[in-house]
């Protein structure tokens, strides 16, 4: 695409290729080499490829986290009766306790919920000059002695990967002291380019350490996981009531409002369904080749991507009582939600949105968006892989770089006793023949439209630029520009923590954000918003990049300054 002459482009897709060439003309080569791989005027008919996955360049303002959030934050995090220690400086426990909306309800009063603390081995320089394992050995007693948990998870921070602690050493020996689980996450915060290697490690450590250790068979025969779901602003309590209503039984979600023994009883569910394909997927593929637990990818935001879910779960347990109750439910939520959806898309139709987030939300509401009838005129990932881009039929021609190969693969094989396929392979095949898809996603660009924009890890810059281009109505994100994209004039709705709302998921999820999204984008407040640097010329001066004033810019400058100042002396 970057070395196509933009007038030989056909005329739709020059505005996004003239969007792109804005965005990157104030970067130096090489930067400007790397990030004209993340930007892309998308083809949904063949998706480009994509530059994702790749170090942030040092100086770009980026929205990532790092390995050690994605592992204890992520997906570790949200288990509640487990004891979580970081063994590190206290500011890395501190900056991972309760600042994500993982919302837990505990199933009985007496069940413990220990999401409330925040432990740490609280590393000083002794420990650095003179190595920390017996302070994490000391702390895993301490904590021991004063909850009973049932199991204990250790986190690595960076500088616990520099002094070189053995933590999973610290970790066996407490497993034998305790005779409890005690299990540890080498997962540095440098380990990747992001949280998404913090998500691999932690997939392969529950996999290895929890699942498959209670084998309490289930009773009824819908039940299944939700894989990728982490309760955010509650939604997985949504889902889970309407899959209840429906008569589905969900024996784990991986890992919202989840216990260690439903996390460990998981593999006696009859089918994974995945929410989040990027923070989970290993898990989903594990899962299979040892227990022979099929799955597929499903999305329950909005009310389009809700339906084709339950109808998807219906359809692979085939049973005719299951699949009409589904159809009832469906009918009724949507008695509800459609008045709501049709009042809502009466004022939104056609209204523009740009989604910047994390690894999966970026595509998944997408389609709520879509009910309303609003058009996602650009889109990205933080973090995710190419597979979440262009689909995992790209997968086998991902290149392994040195970043990917420091996290462990690890190689997994049927379980001599307990594998126990589901559907037998000429089911699978049949149901295959018929058009049902397994282990499917087919990423966010063949869903999106020809010559929307692509951006993978965006930068302030390229959202500033987006903006001032574009014009969306609305952008989702999160925290770390909110107030970026505020000061320009245009709504943030967060999607990351949802701005203390929620839930966004299943039909009631759905009518939630359909009215949150009307008010902010029918609301004139924005239209009246003067940013401070527009309102005091010194104040842009300073800010705005300029590398040299022309003359008359200079000029200029001094004339705001001088009658700025003039005003100041007047006032006094
Ligand atoms: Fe998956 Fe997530 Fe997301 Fe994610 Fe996250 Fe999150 Fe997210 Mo914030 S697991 S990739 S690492 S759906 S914390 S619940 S909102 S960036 S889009």
């Amino acid at each position: 695409m970057s070395d196509t002459p933009i007038t030989t482009l056909p005329s739709e897709m020059l505005s996004a290729q003239a969007i792109k060439e804005e965005m990157l003309k104030i970067y130096p080569a090489k930067t400007r080499r790397k990030r004209e791989k993340q930007i892309l005027a998308n083809d949904p008919e063949s998706p480009q490829e994509i530059g994702a996955n790749s170090r942030t360049i040092p100086g770009i303002i980026t929205q990532r986290g790092c390995t050690y959030a994605g592992c204890r934050g992520v997906v570790l995090g949200p288990i509640h009766d487990i004891v979580h220690i970081t063994h590190g400086p206290v500011g890395c426990s501190f900056y991972s306790w309760l600042s994500r909306r993982n919302l837990v309800r505990p199933v009985t009063p007496g069940d413990t919920n220990y999401l409330q603390y925040c432990m740490t081995t609280d590393m000083q320089e002794e420990e650095i000059v003179f190595g920390g394992e017996k302070k994490l050995a000391q702390a895993c007693r301490e904590a021991y002695a004063i909850f009973k948990p049932k199991a204990i998870a250790i986190y690595a921070t960076c500088p616990v990967g520099l002094i070189g602690d053995d933590v999973h050493s610290v970790a066996r020996k407490m497993s034998e002291e305790l005779g409890i689980n005690v299990c540890a996450f080498s997962c540095e915060g440098y380990k990747g380019v992001s949280q998404s290697a913090g998500h691999h490690i932690a997939n392969n450590g529950v996999f290895k350490h929890m699942v498959g250790r209670d084998d309490t068979p289930q009773t009824s025969p819908f039940s299944i996981n939700v894989l990728g779901e982490y309760n955010i602003g509650g939604d997985a309590w949504a889902i889970d009531e309407l899959l209840r209503k429906c008569g589905i039984h969900v024996v784990s979600t991986l890992s919202g409002d989840v216990n260690y023994t439903q996390v460990c009883n998981a593999h006696t569910a009859n089918l994974n369904v995945v929410m989040c394909h990027r923070s989970i997927n290993y898990m989903a593929d594990m899962m299979e080749t040892k227990f022979g637990i099929p799955w597929f990818k499903v999305n329950f935001i909005g009310a389009t991507g809700a339906t084709k879910s339950l109808r998807k779960i219906g359809q692979f347990f085939g049973d005719k009582t299951l699949i009409d109750r589904i159809e009832e439910v469906i009918a009724q939520e949507m008695a509800v939600l459609r008045p709501i959806q049709a009042d809502v898309k009466s004022r939104c139709n056609g209204k523009k949105v740009a989604l910047f987030v994390g690894g999966s939300r970026a595509h998944h509401y997408q389609d709520l968006f879509a009910d309303i009838g609003m058009e996602t005129i650009s889109a990205g990932y933080e973090f995710a892989h190419r597979d979440d881009y262009e689909g995992r039929a790209v997968l086998p021609t991902i290149k392994l770089d040195a970043d990917s190969r420091n996290i462990e693969q690890i190689q997994v094989e049927a379980d001599p006793a307990r594998y126990n396929p589901r559907k037998t392979p000429e089911q699978l095949a049949e149901m295959e023949a018929g058009g049902f898809s397994f282990k499917d996603y087919d990423g966010m660009m063949r869903q999106m439209k020809k010559s929307s924009l692509i951006i993978d890890d965006i930068s302030h810059h390229e959202m500033e630029k987006l903006i001032q281009i574009c014009k969306p109505d609305v952008i989702c994100s999160g925290i770390k520009d909110k107030f970026v994209i505020e000061k320009l004039g245009v709504p943030c709705k967060q999607l990351h923590n949802y701005d203390y709302g929620g839930p966004y998921a299943a039909f009631v999820g759905a009518a939630n954000f359909y009215q949150e999204i009307d008010r902010m984008v029918n609301t004139k407040v924005w239209k009246h918003i003067v940013p401070p640097w527009r309102k005091r010329p010194q104040l842009e001066a300073a800010m705005t990049y300029s590398p040299k004033p022309t003359p008359e810019e200079a000029a200029t400058t001094r004339l705001a300054l001088k009658k700025a100042k003039a005003a100041e002396l007047e006032a006094v």
